[in-house]
């Protein structure tokens, strides 16, 4: 017998639970101005978050799936990428969404459903809600790019749930033979729902799938912030200048329900959340600014005031959107509309227009 390969799986932290340095700090960790943009754009999704559910309470929300206690791997993504890279996201993406120039307020009509008259997805957004589909979408954008042999690399999101499902493995797989310039970042909250990780798989970790796959996998602290954006921006870097994919496990903790239909009492294990809360990512950067001195009380309560009234610009925008006609279910599916759903499509409309008339 002899070992004909060894596998390692490493895991990245830079900031850690009480904010000390622990890793390498990076060259943008050293810009102080780009310290306080990560920060800024964490609690502005906090805040969305807790506006969103707000809104969903009150009946002018469908059902609202909160980041609550990931935005520092959401906010490491967007800031990592660069404006011609591509981001295939799952659900809970906000903050990278919103840096990548979504609006709030679309964000908000697509999970506008039901409850203000609207249809759900009614607006033309690059998000929808899959679970584990996506990551085929991004091998084929990927592809593409390879093709053309663009200097550009795509990004994709999804849960630790999400890689049990077969399309996964498959983008993997794909990504790997092909070397595709892509990198799959799991968002691993340790819960599907209410299905927590360790009944997802026997496997030790996420990011060995990649493994299999012939490529690179790594855990990263998901609550650090100065960790995700330098791991993502150098698998992205690797994926754009050399087609090598990778994949990153971001370890966090969902400290929210699934959505606002979900009622995680029922199954989470009581004083997990609290425990878990020690690690997030928020006071764990604020008290880092506040040792540094770039961060005080007074700063904290302006910059609470300026994205209450941003995410109020938004909810604003969105409660005086008309509803989008039902057509549009159908005219943003194809360049050229098949003869076959033309009769289709006219019906839609007759009883759209009665509705929303
Ligand atoms: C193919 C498919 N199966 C099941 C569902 C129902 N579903 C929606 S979200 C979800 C859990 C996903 O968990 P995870 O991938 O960990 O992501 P998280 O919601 O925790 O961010 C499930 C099972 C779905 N939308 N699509
Ligand atoms: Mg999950």
């Amino acid at each position: 017998m002899k070992i004909i390969a060894r596998f390692e799986i490493s895991y990245y932290q830079i900031l850690n639970e009480t904010s000390e340095i622990v890793g390498t700090l990076p060259s943008f960790a050293k810009d102080n101005e780009h310290l306080l943009r990560l920060y800024r754009i964490m609690v502005l999704n906090r805040v969305f978050d807790t506006k969103a559910i707000a809104l969903q309470r009150t009946g002018r929300l469908g059902t609202y799936p909160s980041s609550l206690g990931q935005e520092a791997v959401f906010t490491g993504i967007g800031d990592a990428m660069l404006k011609n890279d591509i981001l295939v996201p799952y659900y809970r993406d906000y903050a990278a969404m919103w840096m990548r120039g979504i609006p709030l307020s679309d964000i908000l009509l697509f999970w506008g459903g039901d409850e203000r008259g609207n249809l759900q997805g009614g607006e033309d957004l690059p998000f929808s809600v899959p679970v584990g589909s996506q990551g085929l979408h991004a091998a084929g954008i990927a592809t593409a790019l390879k093709i053309r042999q663009e200097k550009r690399a795509v990004l994709t999101t999804c849960g630790e749930g999400a890689t049990s499902q077969g399309d996964f493995y498959e983008a993997l797989n794909i990504a790997g033979i092909w070397k595709l310039p892509i990198v799959f970042v799991i968002n691993n909250n340790q819960w599907a729902i209410s299905v927590p990780r360790s009944q997802q798989t026997a496997a030790a970790t996420l990011a060995q799938k990649a493994i299999a796959a012939g490529f690179q996998g790594e855990q990263v602290d998901g609550n650090d912030v100065l960790a995700v954006r330098e791991r993502v921006d150098v698998a992205l870097t690797k994926a754009r200048e050399e087609n090598i994919p990778t994949l990153l496990e971001m370890i966090c903790y969902r400290q929210c329900d699934h959505t606002t239909a979900d009622e995680a009492t029922r199954y989470e294990p009581k004083g997990v959340r609290d425990l878990e809360w020690k690690k997030e990512p928020i006071m764990r950067l604020r008290r880092y600014l506040e040792n540094l001195k770039i961060w005080n009380q007074i700063l904290e309560e302006q910059l609470q005031k300026e994205c209450t009234a941003e995410v109020e610009k938004a909810v604003q925008a969105y409660l005086a959107t008309k509803p989008a006609p039902a057509s549009d279910m159908i005219d943003y599916l194809y360049a050229k509309l098949p003869h076959t759903l033309f009769e289709q499509r006219e019906q839609i409309k007759q009883v759209g227009d009665q509705c929303h008339g």
